[in-house]
């Protein structure tokens, strides 16, 4: 049955006393969380306080929910299993709709639905959706407290399970209510250049009004008199995740995972973000942000750009097979940059957790993230083993006996396994704290951020894109961006492997048109008055004839970072190529591998280099494989320019000419 919501409200102004102090005024915080409420019909209403007894408590409910499973403490202390309906594995671009009031401002890479229509949609999806459940009330602050850049959200959620994450991945607690100025209409006003009014006439609570951005979450499955909750409640027929840039609100609806319904990350972070920041100066990126240290001392910060599931978190904390070399993490996922009133770019990480891939993390590949998941971690579809450990392709290099499924298939013989496909989802994921990764950068909360010498755009190509190369100018970093190109991974749904466009890593989080984006990033600087980073291309995934890497990875990609340290000083040699700056091998430590001699044998080992002149370790590749690495093969550099020609067209006249001019110099000089 339905509860008389004044009920409710009484209720929940009794469940913390803090946050009776700080809604119990006629605050627009609390006219807004009254409207949701008598909305939503839920039976109780939580506020998240961000303690340590209610994190049991919550760990606890989704434990009887059977959405969580707790490991084994003694290998993995205060450490839990989700598995999601195999439905609901990856962010859903398809259901993800960006809404300003002008279609034209959605721009042809978002999908887009009239403000007005969509609300009225969502009225009707959000109308007594939780029935039956607690409303947990989440306050979140994105960025570091004090820095100019942090913005508050509140996300309204039924789902416990997205608490938990959310408490990991942003700055949850009844304290960040106090941010909230309670006369925010002017509060807010103020702290915009330029004053904006609202532009969204269906926005009831425009932003600015508010002081932070409303985030409304429901799984879309209410429970009705004895129904109990299944373990993984989704509703994917009904799936919807809506951004309304021009009042700046969230709602999200029928799915429980990741990116559709953590709305702190891709949704505020990005999304809206980006648009809030298209009007303020400055920049919402899909970028990891690293410090690397070299053997003499010198510092510097990079922010880089990969699409979902294609190197961030491991590039962010990376172990550096060069002696003497190390890199701090600062964030893995999210970048937000601003120019100072020196010109210097500088960079906060809104979040403070990470929300990675668990395929492919090893001792090898990895070790500081293995190192932060040993406690306090949520797994979401791994695999998990006989002694009550979680597993994933790649962490060990064969199956232990016994595996689950990610599906909760049990048991079973290593080979047994191979016909089921992998034993944990491709998308498998961890939730965990920032402060539990041991190469975390000291300066990883600095309010002012990190000052950032280079920015990287880095996709996931079989062929054609070099393992490195650096622009030209300004100008044409931002065409490199704009012509980011990359397979696409499991992070989304969607057919993997296929090679797409995807702008600056930005094709699923843009809040705006994209061709306006890329104006923004060649304008602001120039705007500003700022000093202008260089920017680099990277390139990992090249394949060989025979379909290997050509490349190692992993910490072996600290000399990629060393060369681009070179640049940034300029002190490291290249040669120009129709496409760029390449460095030579010798820049990248790679040997030569000598000559075979006659009859095929092979030269004995001891006579081969192993070290250059400073004593640093040589990489030595298969033979041959040095010179595809970094090649500019002059044909499919041709098909690529008419690739990226019909890609250009569909921005019409909102691409910048300087991108078409980027575009005719280099057909020119590839010809
Ligand atoms: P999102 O969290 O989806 O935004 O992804 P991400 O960009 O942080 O990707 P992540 O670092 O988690 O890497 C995704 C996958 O790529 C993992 O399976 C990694 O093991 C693999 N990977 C990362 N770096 C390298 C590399 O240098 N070489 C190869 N071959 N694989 C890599
Ligand atoms: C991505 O897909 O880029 C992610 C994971 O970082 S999610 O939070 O699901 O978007
Ligand atoms: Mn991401």
């Amino acid at each position: 049955g339905s509860v008389p919501y004044a009920d409710i409200i009484s209720r929940m102004v009794k469940d913390t006393e803090r946050a009776q102090l700080v809604v119990s005024e006629r605050t627009p915080l609390q006219q807004w969380l009254y409207s949701r409420v008598a909305l939503f019909g839920p039976s109780t209403v939580h506020f998240v306080s961000g303690s340590a007894e209610e994190e049991k408590l919550l760990s606890a409910r989704c434990i009887a929910d059977g959405t969580m499973k707790p490991l084994n403490p003694k290998l993995r202390p205060n450490c839990f299993i989700a598995l999601t309906d195999a439905k609901d594995v990856a962010r859903s671009e398809e259901s993800t709709f960006v809404c300003p009031v002008d279609k034209k401002n959605a721009g042809p890479t978002n999908n887009w639905r009239s403000p007005v229509e969509m609300k009225a949609e969502l009225k009707a999806k959000f109308n007594k959706c939780m029935e039956g459940r607690t409303l947990y009330v989440v306050p979140f602050l994105m960025g570091p407290k004090g820095s100019k850049l942090a913005r508050v959200g509140v996300q309204l959620t039924d789902s416990p399970y997205v608490v938990l994450n959310m408490k990991l991945m942003a700055r949850v607690g009844l304290d960040v209510l106090e941010m909230i100025p309670s006369d925010s209409a002017a509060a807010d006003a103020a702290a915009r250049h330029p004053p904006e009014p609202a532009r969204d006439p269906s926005a009831k609570f425009p932003q600015q009004k508010l002081g932070f951005v409303p985030c409304h979450h429901s799984v879309g499955v209410p429970l009705h008199e004895s129904s109990k909750s299944t373990p993984w409640p989704c509703n994917i027929d009904k799936r919807v995740i809506a951004h309304f840039p021009d009042s700046r609100e969230i709602w999200s609806f029928g799915s429980g995972y990741g990116g559709n319904a953590l709305l702190g990350k891709k949704c505020l972070a990005l999304r809206i973000a980006s648009a809030i920041g298209r009007e303020e100066g400055w920049f919402a990126e899909h970028m990891l942000i690293l410090g690397l240290t070299s053997p003499t001392g010198k510092k510097h910060y990079i922010a880089a750009a990969f699409p979902s599931a294609c190197g961030k978190t491991n590039l962010a904390m990376l172990r550096p097979s060069l002696p003497g070399w190390s890199v701090s993490c600062v964030g893995d996922d999210i970048a937000w940059m601003r120019f100072d009133s020196s010109g210097q770019l500088r960079a906060i990480n809104p979040e403070r957790g990470f929300f990675g891939v668990a395929p492919g993390t090893s001792e090898l590949t990895n070790p500081s993230a293995l190192a932060a998941l040993r406690r306090d971690t949520l797994f979401t579809n791994c695999a998990t083993t006989m002694d009550g450990d979680v597993w994933w392709e790649g962490l060990t290099p064969s199956r232990p006996e016994g595996l689950t499924t990610w599906q909760g298939t049990p048991g079973g013989t290593p080979n047994a396994f191979e016909s089921l496909g992998p034993a944990a989802h491709p998308n498998a994921r961890f939730t965990v704290s920032a402060e539990r990764c041991p190469s975390l950068d000291p300066a990883w909360q600095d309010p002012e951020g990190v000052p950032i010498s280079a920015i990287v755009f880095g996709g996931r190509r079989a062929s054609t894109v070099p393992l490195v190369y650096q622009s030209r100018s300004w100008e044409h970093g931002v065409f490199m961006g704009a012509t980011l190109s990359s397979e696409r991974t499991a992070a989304a749904e969607g057919q993997m492997g296929e090679v797409r466009f995807d702008p600056f890593a930005m094709l699923p989080f843009c809040g705006y048109h994209m061709g306006d984006y890329f104006q923004h990033w060649l304008e602001t600087p120039r705007r500003q008055n700022a000093k202008l980073p260089p920017i680099f291309h990277v390139n990992w995934f090249r394949r060989g004839p025979g379909g290997n890497w050509l490349w190692p990875g992993f910490g072996e990609n600290a000399r990629v970072l060393r060369w681009i340290a070179g640049r940034i000083e300029g002190t490291a040699s290249s040669h120009e190529t129709p496409i760029g700056f390449v460095p030579t091998l010798a820049e990248l430590g790679v040997t030569t591998p000598p000559p075979r001699r006659a009859g095929g044998a092979h030269i004995a080992s001891d006579v081969l280099q192993t070290v250059d002149a400073q004593g640093n370790p040589l990489l030595s590749l298969v033979p041959g494989t040095e010179a595809d690495l970094l090649r500019v093969d002059r044909d499919e550099w041709r098909a690529e320019v008419d690739r990226i020609a019909r890609h250009f067209e569909t921005f019409g006249d909102r691409l910048p000419t300087q991108l078409s001019q980027e575009l005719e110099t280099l057909r020119t000089r590839t010809g």
